[in-house]
């Protein structure tokens, strides 16, 4: 359906519909937006007397106001819990804010401030966005990460997980962006740039906590199966690639001059014949290590070179190989052939073990580099395909062994075991499991954070803050450039804040000055707000039993990683601490596409920017959103120069003038109405339930839109506007309409003189039996002879017609397969086909 379709329709009878009074959207906004903030309509009873469902939209962030992709975000969670609601679940709907974190630091910064003030005036000003903009939310339940009596029970949460070994804190080398002076998780580094700031990473060593996310490897994975079907596809296949799970064998090579063996990791254990040069990373520890003294100046030239790369350009397939030759061989565990070392930056450091047996007849990689440094090639698995050597491609099916002692015949798939198991019986390997994930950074030398929990004590060494002094507090009095990093904390500057007694021995002590990533305030605020307002624990154990898991996570999916594998990570731990009972967080996840402008994002550079207020300003809040939803389904993005938020205005005066026209009672019985409007009322209600559990919003508005048309027609030409069938039809309008226009519908509800508010009506119950379309023949006709007889649908379209006649059987065999000139159809009752 096209946006034109929106406002049309009305010709001939628009003068005179729209005599009376008419719509006007800013008094229909004033009037009932003090009516819902008293009546608490979104507060769910909690009670058990109905079934639970719980809508969540993605947490937001307090920037600024609130924004376009907001405005679209949000109208579809909307959807979903406004159409609950009216199905008669107990719906919980919460928000709150994300609220630490680096903008708030920055504008404390500029404008000599502290971050608090930015931020609350910030959550001020889109929560009374959000309340004009009509989300259906439980405002009792609204908290703010970085309010002591939340940010308390994350750091009551860390302590938990550092009992259990999975926060721990060591020193290597991290992601570390100049400007932003602070570290990166290997998450926010994009193309080598900071994610926030694009300036190039670099490496530091530095001290720092993480939380060990890589011991939930597999279960991470495993439990991914159930979400299938819930969860879209590409998302479930981002968090598998996030994971990485490889399996293989570690293979352990002597080199000669070496005392000590190097292993690798590879999965391709059954290729071991045919390696033939072994591969370190260039910038590891390793090949400094092994480089002789020959040839080490040339190794630093080119680890100088290196450092200048991205990963991605380093693993990128058709980049031109560079390496160095470390002087040195390695020998083949099975066959004791010398290979020689080389150190490369197509190896990565960090994955693996940062050393790989290079196999160039069956990997890509290792083939480039072998003709690049005139490196041999050795054909083990004859997989049918050409010579590697002279093709250029490494071969990497099935096939059988070759060249190979005893593996020589055996499959590809048998080879595996089979090489495995030889060199486990002469002790230079085994089985093994590899994972990409890496354990999770979470500290931050930032100020607007949570504070670790812990304390630094020369005798006692780490020692957790106790419980009952939580929450560490962030010190108030640190302002502008005090907050600035200075390559640490901010916080250690706070002398006073830092020095406290040593809570286990009582020396003199210090504080830990990191405070944590934001990803963790939005790894379980989901849990939070089944209580928000708990003193005694995070959450509540049976409040958790009743709402978790979400049943519908709503948010874009520039999250499909991290944080909802946090989030994942963090249910996992929190089951095995026995604090929660379920495992996975959010049972359905539905992406919404951007909002984006011409075709493009939008942005201040391109000045495409659309801004939000001003579109409620001009349009009204319920056009707006109606906007949205119209324009695609969910998951497209939506592009605000194609759509017509006019059009929607138009369309929702249009519904509306109904409520105003109807002059029979509430609680008439629609028995002797008008029967094809029954029956469109009632199909559409059906379908549109059944559209709304597919997440075809779009369609279900389209739907709304061709029952208005059909009542005003009823109105206008049949038994009027008394028709029961028409205030039938238009009380299905309202309570559709609430899902999308929920001013509109609201003040339709009144018009049609009922008492209470249309979200707490309940979704039009079907009549069956109105659900069968009453029938005609319909007779097709080839060349002016009748060709078949078809019973079809009183209000078949032409379209479904036509379609329905050129797939009949009969027609089929008469045309035999000629081509077709015209066809022409007086739906319900005639088609003519013309052949070529
Ligand atoms: C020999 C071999 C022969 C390999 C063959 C592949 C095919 P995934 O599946 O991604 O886990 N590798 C191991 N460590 C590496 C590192 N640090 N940097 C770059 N490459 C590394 O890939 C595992 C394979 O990638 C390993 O198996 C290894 O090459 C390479 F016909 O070993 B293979
Ligand atoms: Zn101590």
């Amino acid at each position: 359906m096209s946006q034109q379709t929106m406002g049309q329709g009305a010709s001939g009878h628009q003068a005179a519909e729209e005599g009376a009074s008419n719509y006007d959207v800013a008094s229909v906004e004033a009037k009932w937006l003090p009516r819902w903030e008293e009546a608490k309509l979104f507060e769910p009873a909690d009670d058990g007397s109905k079934e639970r469902r719980y809508v969540l939209d993605m947490f937001p962030y307090p920037s600024g106001d609130l924004h376009m992709g907001h405005a679209e975000a949000f109208a579809m969670g909307d959807v979903v819990a406004r159409y609950l609601k009216l199905r008669g679940f107990d719906v919980l709907h919460p928000i709150g804010w994300d609220s630490f974190g680096l903008p708030a630091e920055n504008a404390a910064i500029k404008r000599n401030a502290h971050p608090a003030e930015w931020t609350y005036a910030n959550i001020a000003t889109q929560a009374s966005s959000f309340k004009r903009y009509a989300i259906s939310v439980d405002w009792s339940r609204e908290l703010h990460t970085s309010d002591p009596e939340y940010y308390r029970w994350t750091q009551w949460l860390f302590l938990r997980f550092y009992q259990r070994g999975l926060a721990y804190r060591k020193n290597s080398p991290v992601n570390w962006c100049p400007k932003d002076q602070t570290v990166l998780a290997n998450e926010q580094v994009v193309n080598g740039a900071c994610e926030r700031c694009g300036t190039i990473v670099t490496k530091k060593n530095l001290n720092q906590w993480y939380y060990k996310i890589t011991e939930y490897a597999d279960r991470l994975l495993d439990d991914m199966e159930p979400l299938k079907g819930h969860w879209p596809e590409r998302v479930l296949a981002m968090q598998r690639n996030w994971i990485g799970r490889s399996e293989g064998a570690h293979v352990d090579f002597a080199i000669e001059g070496i005392g000590h063996k190097v292993t690798v990791f590879t999965t391709r254990p059954d290729t071991l014949y045919g390696a033939t040069f072994f591969v370190v990373a260039a910038d590891s520890a390793l090949a400094a290590e092994l480089v002789t003294e020959e040839q080490r100046a040339e190794l630093e030239a080119y680890q100088e070179e290196v450092k200048k790369l991205s990963e991605i350009e380093r693993q990128a397939t058709e980049r031109e190989k560079t390496g160095v030759f470390l002087g040195r061989y390695a020998s083949n565990p099975l066959t004791g052939e010398r290979m020689p070392v080389w150190a490369a930056d197509y190896v990565l450091a960090d994955y693996g073990t940062g050393a790989v047996m290079a196999v160039p007849a069956h990997d890509q990689r290792d083939l480039d580099f072998a003709r690049a440094f005139g490196l041999p090639v050795k054909v083990v698995v004859e997989t049918g395909e050409e010579d590697p050597e002279v093709s250029g491609i490494a071969t990497a099916g099935e096939g059988k062994l070759t060249n190979s002692g005893s593996l020589d015949g055996l499959s590809k798939t048998e080879a595996i075991p089979a090489a495995i198991a030889l060199l486990e019986a002469n002790q230079s390997g085994k089985k093994t499991i590899n994972y990409r994930l890496r354990d999770w950074l979470l500290s931050r030398q930032r100020f607007w954070g949570a504070p670790i929990p812990i304390v630094h004590c020369p005798e006692c060494g780490e020692v957790p803050v106790p419980d009952e002094q939580l929450p560490v507090r962030l010190p108030e009095n640190l302002r502008g450039e005090e907050l600035a990093p200075k390559g640490t904390s901010p916080l250690a500057a706070a002398q006073e804040w830092v020095n406290v007694p040593c809570p286990r021995c009582g020396a003199a002590a210090q504080r830990d000055t990191d405070t944590m990533d934001t990803f963790v305030d939005s790894s379980w605020y989901f849990l939070r707000y089944t209580s928000p307002h708990d003193e005694q624990a995070p959450f509540d154990a049976e409040a958790v039993k009743n709402w978790m898991p979400v049943a519908q996570y709503v948010g874009g999916v520039e999250h499909a990683i991290l944080h909802l594998l946090y989030s994942r990570f963090f249910m996992k731990v929190l089951y095995d601490l026995e604090l929660v009972p379920v495992q996975e967080p959010f049972g359905a996840l539905l992406n919404q596409g951007q909002v984006i402008n011409r075709g493009k994002a939008m942005s201040k550079s391109l000045g495409n920017g659309i801004d939000l207020s001003e579109q409620l300003d001009q349009f009204g809040v319920d056009a707006v959103r109606l906007t949205m939803v119209f324009a695609s389904p969910p998951e497209d993005d939506v592009d605000w120069a194609d759509v017509s938020p006019a059009a929607a205005t138009k369309f929702l005066a249009r519904a509306w003038r109904l409520a105003r026209d109807i002059t029979s009672s509430p609680g008439v019985s629609a028995a002797e109405g008008d029967r094809a409007l029954r029956e469109q009322t009632h199909r559409s209600v059906a379908e549109a339930a059944e559209l709304l559990d597919a997440h075809k919003f779009n369609v279900v508005i389209a739907k709304i839109m061709e029952l208005v048309n059909a009542t005003r027609k009823v109105i206008d030409s049949g038994a009027g506007a008394a028709d029961p069938a028409v205030r039938e039809a238009t009380e299905a309008v309202a309570i559709m309409l609430s899902l999308f226009a929920p001013y509109t519908a609201d003040d339709m509800w009144e018009q049609l003189g009922q008492q209470d508010f249309v979200a707490r009506a309940a979704w039009p119950v079907v009549d069956e039996t109105l659900l069968v379309r009453s029938t005609v023949t319909a007779v097709v006709q080839i060349q002016g002879k009748v060709r078949e007889r078809l019973e079809v649908p009183a209000d078949i379209t032409e379209d479904e017609l036509r379609e329905l006649a050129l797939a009949a059987e009969n027609v089929q065999k008469f045309l035999d397969g000629r081509d077709i000139r015209t066809v022409i159809v007086r739906a319900p009752k005639l088609v003519n086909i013309v052949p070529a």
